[in-house]
């Protein structure tokens, strides 16, 4: 551990070795998490390696090039170097099938961020097995997203104020983040979280492990993403290994026995650390509450380990951290049966019921006739969802605004303006939705709407025993206030894009959004 002699911000609560049910809850855990397909291949894992080794070599060779370029001698350009750096969830070992491989490319500060969306993004064209490369590099972390051999890479950059990138270079360093771009600064954070989270649990296996079973129990729970403001894979991260930390010689089972409860009853805003956060060498903010008013403002502040730490949850709001909560108290009640042998591994990882548990549903449509278009504007509104759930929990009426943690896609082919007018609000007809590409083309004024719907459950206080006359819900002012605030986007155009918020009763929700069979029966029989 370390020079305190534990691995944390406080001793451990307990360094017993796990007891002999613990063990066979983990065996049992481990076999359901196989069954439920977390795991990828030994292929796939084979492929990832013969990827990311001609990656490496391809990293070598940019740097090469570009020293070449600027006039480096044939032996400066060779030492010039160049390496990649993973993070995210393969970094972590965590990832599952099918899953990207977050990359950071670390180049010397002869080469440029212009470099690197030129020459290097040409030279991933030409990779063998490459099928996609799309660089983004206004992004405010600049990528190039791409697929080589089947495998879906990110790339990062960062330019190091280094005359060159040695082959054991580490990324620990605060110093090295002196001088350098803010991008840069931004790329390198998440590979020095990553690798900082692993430093600091004590068992990195028994860390996968849980990790592994607690991103699944919230993706089915529907409470994994930070947009929406829940958390995301790094939050999630950092959440499993403070639980490591305060019991280092535990196994997996005995690991997510007491995330849940230790999560249930953690005093927030107390926030969760893995080391004490430092001061560093930039004139960057530090997450500090006592400092920033919007620090102290954090519900759930979960705050990652390296210079300069950050909040990872800045988007928790009132109503995400009950559903969440709420979330906690149930695992811990499953996990509790299961280590008394009355339910199964396989009931923590149940579906979700967002969509049987409230009566009324806000529906955000966000629309556009271009496809390329609408992924930006649905993203854009998707981002600002949380303002809109802050909005309404100002309402009185409302004890709860719970946002879906995805929208919901659609094409609708209109033959008519009054159509396409139709289907941005919602409407969608029969005729409309039964209607494929073929029946419009070449029609005249015809054309398709691309739609992406969230969702937000609302639930309503009780009504006060003795209250005369109908419940009031009046959402008008959080609703017009949030499509004011998103058609404030820099790339908002009134013709193009559409946005609209309404409210629907729970027998309004469309068939999309329910499993085959997962519908109430009586609902069914009422729409055929
Ligand atoms: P997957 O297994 O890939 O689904 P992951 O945890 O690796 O899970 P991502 O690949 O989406 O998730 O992200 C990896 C890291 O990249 C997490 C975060 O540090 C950073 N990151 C992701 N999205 C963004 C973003 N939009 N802006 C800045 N950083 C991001
Ligand atoms: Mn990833
Ligand atoms: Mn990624």
């Amino acid at each position: 551990a370390t020079q305190q002699g534990y691995y944390g911000v406080t001793p451990p609560i307990a360094t017993s070795e796990s007891s002999e049910r613990e063990k066979e809850v983990t065996v049992t855990l481990m076999e359901e998490l196989r069954q439920q397909n977390v795991f990828e291949s030994e292929e796939e894992s084979r492929t990832r390696e013969i990827v990311l080794g001609r990656v490496a070599a391809l990293v070598k060779k940019f740097v090469r090039t570009v020293s070449l370029a600027r006039g480096l001698s044939e032996a400066a350009a060779n030492a010039a170097g160049g390496k990649i750096f993973t993070f995210g969830s393969y970094r972590l070992g965590v990832h599952g099938p099918g899953a990207d491989i977050d990359t950071l490319c670390v180049v010397p500060k002869h080469v440029s961020r212009e470099d690197f969306f030129d020459v290097f993004e040409a030279m991933l064209r030409e990779v063998e097995g490459v099928t996609e490369v799309s660089g983004v590099p206004e992004a405010y972390v600049p990528v190039i997203k791409t697929k080589i051999s089947g495998i879906p890479l990110d790339f990062l950059m960062a330019r190091l104020a280094l005359s060159s990138i040695p082959d054991d270079l580490s990324l620990q360093d605060d110093n090295l983040l002196r001088n350098l771009d803010e991008r840069c600064v931004r790329s390198l954070n998440g590979s020095r979280v990553t690798d900082e989270i692993l430093r600091l649990v004590p068992n990195v296996q028994v860390f996968r492990d849980s990790l592994r079973c607690i991103k699944l129990w919230a993706t089915r729970r529907a409470i994994y993403s930070n947009v929406n403001g829940f958390l995301g894979g790094v939050a999630w991260a950092m959440l499993v290994a403070r639980i490591c930390q305060l019991y280092p010689n535990a196994i997996a089972g005995a690991i997510v026995s007491r995330f849940f409860i230790i999560m249930y009853q953690w005093s927030w805003p107390q926030p969760v650390l893995l080391k004490q956060i430092e001061e560093g060498p930039l004139q960057v903010r530090v997450w500090n509450p006592k400092l920033y008013p919007g620090d102290r403002s954090h519900r759930m502040p979960i705050i990652t380990p390296a210079y300069p730490a950050m909040c990872a949850t800045h988007n928790v709001t009132a109503s995400t951290q009950m559903i969440m909560t709420e979330e906690f108290k149930k695992g811990a009640d499953i996990v509790d049966k299961v280590i008394v042998g009355t339910a199964s591994w396989s009931e923590l990882f149940e579906k979700h019921d967002f969509f049987h548990k409230y009566r009324y549903y806000l529906q955000v449509i966000a629309s556009t006739g271009d496809p390329e278009l609408q992924i930006k504007w649905a993203g854009t509104v998707e981002s600002r969802i949380r303002q809109l759930v802050m909005k309404l929990e100002y309402v009185d009426s409302l004890t709860l605004a719970h946002p879906f943690v995805k929208g919901f896609e659609n094409v609708s082919y209109c033959l008519s303006e009054e159509e396409v007018q139709a289907v941005a609000q919602g409407e969608i007809s029969d005729a409309i939705a039964n209607r494929k590409k073929e029946d419009i083309e070449g029609k005249e004024g015809a054309s398709a709407v691309y739609s992406t719907t969230f969702y937000i459950g609302l639930a309503i206080e009780p009504k006060q025993p003795g209250a005369v006359g109908p419940r009031r819900l009046d959402i008008s002012y959080p609703t017009t206030e949030f499509t004011k605030m998103v058609k404030l986007w820099e790339h908002f155009n009134e013709s193009k894009m559409g946005i609209v918020v309404r409210h629907i009763k729970s027998s309004g929700l469309p068939d999309c959004v329910f499993d085959p069979g997962e519908r109430p029966a009586k609902l069914v029989q009422k729409r055929v």
